[in-house]
């Protein structure tokens, strides 16, 4: 309906049948014998209803040229599309810009026609970012045989969706490619955000993605079948984490529906601190058993615990010391003097011990239950047991409990719980002995204890063990804790020590051991730059409180995860935490709160090494490359000394940011090459990355910093022929068996002499000797103070390489004209060579620029490499006489 042939009087509006005889209607033009052809049909004004980015499918039948009699040489086979964005319908045609041109997959001749086979094209072409309220398309013949049978313009929509109880509205994605649309979604009636409002993320392919935060049933409901129902009579929920309405505990009543907590029955109590689903309580009734023993002027006076609690764990004891005056004048106050150990209200051992009371003297004892809610039942009637005792009447063989209360502490063992693991260096601690105001204890046995060079640990809670009476207290301990902490900070030599994870029996302590908790209000999401095996990669700013806001990446987990997988994603933060190096990705945190699961990164703007490589072919000096490779090395020395081994270095594991800075990234354990796409299953069974892995590993699973070595020899190989892939499109099997028959890949093209011997060096067979990370970055940083030892170029055309470790001479060479232009990236011309009868390379030696130019080679950079290339190549075959396949 938008199409709108009043514009133009060449365009036909046309009925027809398709190959179904099904009516169509179609725009045509066919003026292919006439000269200087611009036939224009535009559309009506079409709204974009606020979309920023539109889908145009266009259905057609072009007609091929070389079918039509006599009109080849006017004739076209393509047409061009336009579009013109206004907020109007004033059309102004010189306004239009050119979206593309268009061609047909699929043409046809006069006898398709006869077959009616009608050869239908489909192109779609996307448009944006659209800033205005409409927009027109055009399209433009210039002498072309074309039917158009459909336009159809489109855009795409994240849809109406409601996830965890939260409304998300119909969105319009963005406009450019990966970008998110961030939409903060409508908790449903009667629900509210936990913790904070849920957000949704749409794509640009009108798909929702990365949920974070959700919405739950206010208190008084629960959820059922996506909506919030209230809870029945008898029925509450109280609080936003719990998922369901409870019954009430016992000895409470919910009367109505909806009750967001249970009141209690008559007689029964709650106090504010207990929690929701505790029962009402009442209090206790009074002790029982109660006894004394007097000693001159004191008296230790004992009970049993109520028979009744109250239904509660809170009981304590008060003592009402009352003096009875003499000839019957009835109770006073003990008073001040008289002193209760340890107090007299409050207790919670079922013992006093009463001092300094007068001589000779009788008193009475009322000794009193309490519980939490005593205060509140004031009706309550107070169950007391009176004891009746008089001073200096009583023997002394009744054990003497003060002494024993306030008897020396012995600590048997001082265990730092936590801090076991980090098994570095094992440290005597000097011998311990608790004090309380009764004096020392005895010295403890020795013990040994292990610590970090990690430990932030300060305060007493880590540390049990130590035996300790209820009188005397265990203020010495601290003074303990004290000392641990100070010997943790003491710097042992040579103890970094990276710590595998699985030393941990519960991986999420591994995790916040090494990884510092981030809320996730602290990080927007803007974009998508990837996928990673566990789910999206994202990036956006990260806004700690007080700190200046940093670019990060987000690695997110998809929903829907398990356990394991939780654990395994988990498991690279517990390892990239415990790194700290300039060329080694940095953990900023993780989000283990939320949903989704997060692992928050440096962000590195150029993405991974290998892309970058390749999108930058040939624009870097030496030097640049030599400083990425330098930047790896040092990383990777730095994984060695913490006794790290990485088992998948590769180009496309290193990530390098906006100052060309490389870092090696991607940290898991053998299972997580798991979900390298490079990784192939050896005949033993394991996921191998073959052409980045040393060949023990590949054999026996000898994963040492040694065969890192090796797969950083495969890394500078990449880095020096911009991401080529090593051993092009050799198979593995082929790969594993040339290595082992002592072939190495051949210096990349302009690569200097000193790279590929530190190259090959990392190939060598027998592990030990091959470099270590150390001697690697000693060696770059000569070259690169001295530039001129760069110069000397390798020649892609030596045949002969001896391979020092292996004794077995190793032969390089090119055997094709069609694999020599491969190795100068100019393939493309192998057919020309070809048809030109350049077909083996001593023809090929012979060529002059002109030669060049004969056979198609038109550009001017091709030929100066090509004619490069053709001159070393005369060197060599020079030089070696033998005319190794050349
Ligand atoms: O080659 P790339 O752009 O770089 O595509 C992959 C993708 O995410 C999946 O891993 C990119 N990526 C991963 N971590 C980061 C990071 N810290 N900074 C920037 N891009 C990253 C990677």
């Amino acid at each position: 309906d938008y199409i709108s042939s009043k514009s133009t009087l060449i365009w036909e509006e046309i009925g027809e049948v398709d190959e179904n005889y099904a009516p169509i209607h179609t725009y045509q033009v066919c003026r292919v014998m006439e000269q200087n052809q611009n036939n224009w049909l535009h559309t009506n004004w079409i709204l974009t209803e606020g979309a920023q980015r539109v889908f145009i499918e266009l259905k057609f039948t072009l007609r091929d040229c070389n079918s039509l009699p006599g009109g080849v040489g006017t004739c076209k086979e393509t047409f061009n599309m336009y579009y013109y964005e206004t907020n109007d319908r004033a059309l102004k045609e010189s306004r239009y810009i050119k979206i593309d041109t268009i061609a047909a997959d699929e043409s046809f001749t006069e006898l398709d026609l006869g077959d009616r086979v009608m050869k239908l094209n489909t192109e779609v072409r996307d448009l944006g970012p659209l800033t205005r309220k409409g927009f027109y398309l055009a399209f433009q013949d210039l002498g072309a045989c074309i039917a158009l049978v459909s336009v159809r313009v489109f855009y795409k929509r994240c849809p109406f969706l409601v996830k965890s109880l939260a409304e998300f509205p119909g969105t319009i994605p963005g406009s450019e490619a990966s970008q998110l649309v961030e939409v903060v979604g409508r908790c449903v009636n009667n629900s509210l955000p936990l913790y904070e409002p849920p957000r949704m993320h749409c794509s640009t392919e009108g798909e929702w993605l990365v949920p974070i935060g959700k919405c739950v049933c206010q208190p008084g409901f629960e959820e059922i079948n996506g909506s919030c129902q209230v809870c029945k009579v008898g029925f509450y929920r109280s609080l936003l984490e719990s998922l369901a309405c409870s019954k009430c505990p016992p000895h409470s009543v919910a009367r109505q529906t909806g009750a967001t907590a249970c009141s209690c029955e008559d007689g029964f109590y709650k106090i504010e601190s207990d929690p929701p689903n505790m029962a009402c309580t009442r209090p206790p009734s009074g002790p029982r058993n109660a006894i004394s023993n007097v000693n001159e002027t004191s008296v230790f006076l004992e009970w049993s615990i109520p028979m009744e609690t109250g239904g509660r764990k809170d009981v304590r004891y008060n003592i009402l010391c009352r003096r009875v005056l003499p000839d019957g004048r009835g109770l006073e106050e003990c008073g001040p003097n008289v002193r209760f150990l340890p107090r007299r209200v409050g207790l919670s051992n079922t013992s006093v011990m009463v001092a300094d009371l007068q001589s000779h003297t009788n008193y009475s004892f009322l000794l009193e239950a309490v519980n939490g809610v005593s205060e509140l039942a004031k009706d309550h009637t107070k169950q007391y047991v009176t004891l009746n005792v008089t001073t200096n009447q009583a023997g002394t063989s009744h054990p003497d409990l003060l002494q024993s209360a306030a008897g020396l502490p012995t600590p048997t063992a001082i265990t730092v719980n936590h801090y076991t693991h980090f098994v570095t260096t094992p440290f005597h601690f000097p011998d311990v002995r608790a004090r309380t105001s009764a004096g020392y204890g005895a010295f403890s046995r020795r013990f040994e204890f292990q610590t970090s060079p990690y430990c932030e640990y300060i305060g007493g809670t880590q540390i049990g063990g130590a035996t300790h009476d209820p009188l005397g207290g265990i203020a010495s301990v601290s003074s303990i804790d004290a000392r641990v902490c100070f010997f943790s900070a003491v710097k042992f030599p040579g103890v970094r020590t990276y710590i595998d994870p699985l030393t941990y029996e519960d991986p999420n302590q591994a995790v916040h051991e090494f990884a510092q908790e981030i809320d996730v209000s602290f990080i927007s999401i803007e974009r998508i730059i990837g996928a990673g095996e566990f789910g999206e990669v994202c990036s956006g700013p990260l806004r700690l409180p007080g700190k200046r806001e940093i670019q990060v990446a987000i690695k997110t987990l998809k929903a829907g995860y398990t356990e394991q997988q939780r654990r395994d994603f988990l498991w690279e933060a517990s390892i990239m935490g415990q790194f700290n190096h300039p060329n080694i990705i940095r953990l900023e945190g993780v989000v283990t709160k939320s949903k989704p699961v997060m692992i928050i990164t440096e962000y590195m703007e150029n993405g991974s090494l290998d892309t970058f490589l390749k999108k930058n072919d040939g624009q870097f000096t030496v030097i640049q490359l030599v400083g990425m490779l330098r930047g790896i090395a040092s990383g990777m020395r730095y994984l060695s000394d913490m006794g790290y081994v990485h088992r998948d270095l590769a180009a496309r594991n290193i990530l390098v940011n906006s100052n060309l800075v490389c870092k090696v990234s991607d940290f898991g354990l053998s299972r997580v090459l798991e979900d390298d796409p490079e990784a192939a299953y050896t005949t033993r069974g394991g996921k191998i990355p073959i052409r980045w892995t040393a060949p023990e590993a590949i054999a026996y699973r000898k994963f040492t910093s040694a065969s890192d070595v090796w797969s950083y020899g495969i890394v500078m190989w990449e880095v020096m022929s911009y991401g080529e892939r090593p051993y092009w499109e050799m198979s593995n099997q082929d790969v594993i068996k040339a290595v082992e028959e002592s072939y190495r890949l051949p210096g990349p093209m302009d690569c200097p002499e000193a790279l590929y011997h530190l190259m090959m060096d990392c190939w060598q067979r027998e592990r030990s000797n091959r470099p270590k990370f150390d001697e690697i970055v000693c060696l770059l940083d000569k070259l690169i103070r001295n530039p001129s030892s760069l110069k000397k170029l390798r020649s892609p055309f030596v045949t002969l390489h001896l391979c020092s470790s292996c004794g077995v001479e190793n032969i390089v060479s090119y055997q094709t004209v069609g694999e020599w232009l491969d190795s100068i990236k100019m393939g493309r011309y192998t057919e020309l060579f070809m048809e030109g009868g350049y077909s083996s390379l001593e023809t090929v030696a012979q060529m002059t620029s002109e030669d060049l130019r004969r056979v198609g080679v038109n550009l001017a950079g091709h030929q100066k490499k090509i004619i490069t290339s053709i001159q070393e190549m005369r060197v060599h075959m020079n030089n070696t006489n033998s005319a190794v396949n050349i």
